[in-house]
């Protein structure tokens, strides 16, 4: 039998420092299990100088079921790992809180790749909200920054929230139609459009796809009509939307939409995107991480000992109400009512 030491902050920390790969999935366990100590982890690498020196470009790609998401992954992964770029992949899956890394694994169909010097796959249910991307895959995604893979594929099923969710963890964001689903248009009302960096319609070999890149272009277009009417003097010119047609899992178009994200990264560098879409993420990060925490606190007051029971008891003698209980709890934590005083 051979016994590990346990794991500490700075082990941890130490080993993504030096590359290993053990110590980044184990750190990735640690915060997905929130483990305690998760938070004072995540904290020390982001305030760490060297990990968190350049974080990665991170692709986020959305669209309906059995669009061919994972084969982009797969294409985009293999075209970055070429031009010498180690690459993290990130699979969020919002169907099954229960299906594991293994199934999971094998829906992205890359396990071939996964093997490749370089590339870092793990998917993840998204627990926590609804259908979308968790706390838990952004403190992955940080994880990746700290390895240092300078590209970040986030592969999320679009099936509502979580296209929008995917867009907070993104650089770009790739939404990823084909011809037969014809509910494109109605997926670009629910406000795709509005996230969209590239889009791609994949299953070109299909009929319909110059169609709906022709209809996708139509509704850009007018969009565009409406906004620059009203843009401001001295604003950064506006990034429309490529569409980029592909046979992903052929590979072809993939080269195409490799130039496409890099073009995009050039815009937003160019005109200060970049600085305001991670600003954005720190804030709903500094909001996820407090409605987290004080509902954990919520939850350490209701499990103390004889807490509940006590609430109950009062509330059955008709000495308390559920609103009485709670504020009760509140000001045990500190956190005075707001409605103090207002009775
Ligand atoms: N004909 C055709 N089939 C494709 C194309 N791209 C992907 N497929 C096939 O479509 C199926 C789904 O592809 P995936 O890449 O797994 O799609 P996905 O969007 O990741 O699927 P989920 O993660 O399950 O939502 C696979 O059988 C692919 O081989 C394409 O361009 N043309
Ligand atoms: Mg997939």
């Amino acid at each position: 039998m051979f016994s590990r030491s346990p794991d500490s902050v700075g082990t941890l920390l130490a080993g993504i420092r030096g590359g290993q790969i053990a110590a980044l999935a184990r750190a990735i366990t640690w915060v997905e299990n929130e483990r305690a100590g998760f938070q004072k982890l995540l904290h020390s690498l982001l305030e760490d100088p060297f990990l968190a020196g350049a974080p990665g470009a991170r692709v986020g790609l959305t669209g309906p079921p059995g669009a061919g998401k994972s084969s982009l992954v797969r294409g985009l992964a293999q075209g970055f790992l070429a031009q010498g770029e180690p690459v993290g992949v990130l699979a969020v899956d919002p169907s099954s809180p229960f299906s594991g890394g293994a199934l999971l694994g094998d829906r992205i169909r890359l396990n071939d790749l996964a093997t490749h010097e370089g590339l870092f796959l793990r998917s993840m249910a998204a627990r926590g909200s609804l259908g979308g991307l968790a706390m838990n895959s952004h403190e992955v995604l940080d994880l990746y920054d700290a390895f240092g893979f300078s590209r970040i594929l986030i592969e999320t099923v679009g099936v509502g929230q979580s296209e929008l969710e995917v867009a907070g963890a993104a650089d770009t964001v790739m939404v990823v139609l084909v011809p037969e689903s014809g509910d494109a248009i109605q997926a670009l009302k629910a406000g795709l459009m509005e996230i969209a960096d590239l889009f791609v319609v994949n299953k070109a070999d299909r009929p319909g796809a110059d169609a709906l890149a022709r209809e996708i272009r139509t509704a850009l277009h007018l969009r565009q009509g409406e906004t620059s009417s009203g843009a401001a003097p001295g604003a950064p010119p506006e990034w429309i939307p490529p569409v980029v047609q592909t046979v992903a899992h052929r590979g072809e178009g993939v080269a195409e939409l490799l130039d496409a994200v890099a073009a995009h990264r050039r815009w937003m560098e160019a005109h200060g995107v970049l600085e305001r879409r991670r600003s954005a993420r720190a804030a709903l990060r500094i909001r996820g991480i407090l409605e987290r925490e004080a509902r954990r606190a919520a939850r350490r007051s209701l499990d103390a000992p004889g807490v509940l029971a006590q609430a109950l008891e009062r509330i059955e003698r008709r000495r308390g109400t559920p609103y009485s209980e709670a504020d009760q709890i509140l000001r045990a934590l500190g956190w005075g009512n707001a409605e103090e005083g207002k009775g």
